[in-house]
């Protein structure tokens, strides 16, 4: 992604592997800091997965493949009975970070998969291998849906997206902002109304700061005011990116997502959902089958950002004591969504069928 960093314009990854050590950009910073954070271990890295230093289902993914790859690192000089025990655990540990997203599920699988043959120097460099392939695989389809997006969105067109599905939330380019650079990078005149996302606010924090970095105009709405504008005529499509995609193209997303899908379809706007083929998730049949995150209620009690000096402050805006209800995403039921905006082409209804022929083409890189 294109970022102004030190002073300099430049394009940085959102994480990357270099040897035992996992670096990535602080989420939890921005948009008032850039600071590359390095991970040391597979432990570290559960922590910064679930404290959300990275986030998004295909960083997550990422993250967790290269969670995998340092413990194998870890282990390099253990028995072979030791080193499988050590890199279950630490599949384990991973596996407990965040519940929703299945790209984390998937990405831990292919790479104990893969450190399941050979001596223990061999599966270690087969870990390494698939956790870095699973990189390269999330970088290939952001460019793929940012192409097929693309076709969706006429010169003029005004686009209205819900949390981060941003190149923060993969290694570059994202799902549903991808074909966003890619019109905008090919002369289209685009608006882009970025939903503020309470209560962590992804929108308001990363998507806006994303699209400022590359130029793209836009504006910030707060959460309620999404309808308001498509009422007006103002909002020609809304794209949103996923956490998991049952079967039947039920889709879960960051919370808010579902109001927003309703409002699209009594408005007669096209709803698309943008991910990867990673995010499908075959063996849930229905979005009743998706474990549905429930977040800290602090999220909701306090915010954090910085002052007018510029230091980061925690501020309470709830009394003590308040009861909150926090779930991290919902479920947008399949009959609302136009089509999923995925690596292989836009999946149409009837859902059941588009989703299982795109998974048989790419059965290489789903569980
Ligand atoms: C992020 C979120 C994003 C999807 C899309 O939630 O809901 O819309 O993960 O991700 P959180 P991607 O910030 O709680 O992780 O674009 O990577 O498919």
């Amino acid at each position: 992604m294109r970022v102004n960093f030190n002073g300099k314009t430049q394009e940085l990854w959102t994480l990357w592997r270099e040897g035992v050590d996992v670096k990535l950009i602080d989420q939890r910073l921005l948009p008032h800091k850039l600071e590359i954070l390095t991970l040391h271990s597979h432990c570290e890295t559960a922590d910064a997965i679930r404290d959300m230093a990275v986030r998004g289902a295909g960083a997550i993914g990422v993250a967790a493949g290269y969670g995998i790859a340092q413990a194998a690192l870890e282990a390099k000089g253990m028995s072979l009975k030791d080193f499988q025990a050590f890199v279950s655990e630490a599949a384990n540990t991973l596996q407990k970070t965040r519940p929703t997203a299945v790209n984390l599920f998937h990405a831990i699988d292919r790479c104990i998969k893969a450190a399941s043959r050979g001596s223990v120097l061999e599966r270690v460099a087969s870990a390494c291998a698939e956790a870095d392939r699973i990189a390269l695989d999330d970088l290939e389809a952001s460019r793929k849906m940012g192409e097929y997006g693309n076709a969706l969105l006429g010169d003029g067109c005004r686009i209205l997206t819900h949390c981060n599905a941003g190149a923060l939330a993969f290694i570059d380019n994202g799902s549903a902002l991808a074909p966003i650079r890619v019109a905008h990078r090919s002369g289209k005149h685009i608006f882009v109304y970025a939903d503020e996302t309470r209560p962590r606010s992804q929108g308001a924090k990363l998507t806006a700061w994303e699209l400022q970095q590359e130029g793209v105009p836009y504006a910030l709405i707060v959460d309620n005011a999404a309808g308001y504008y498509m009422r007006r005529g103002e909002v020609d499509i809304v794209i949103v990116g996923a956490d998991r995609i049952a079967a039947n193209g039920d889709t879960a997303n960051k919370i808010g997502t579902y109001e927003k899908a309703v409002l699209a379809r009594e408005n007669g706007l096209p709803f698309y959902v943008a991910a990867p083929t990673m995010t499908f998730d075959i063996k849930c049949p229905t979005g009743k089958g998706i474990e549905i995150e429930e977040r800290n209620p602090d999220e909701v009690n306090w915010v954090f950002g910085v002052d007018e000096d510029d230091a980061f402050r925690r501020v309470r805006i709830t009394a003590e004591g308040t009861t909150v209800l926090n779930p991290g995403f919902d479920v947008t039921p399949a009959k609302y969504i136009t089509g999923f905006i995925t690596d292989i082409g836009v999946l149409k209804p009837p859902f059941g069928r588009s989703i299982r022929d795109a998974l048989r083409v790419r059965k290489d890189k789903v569980c």
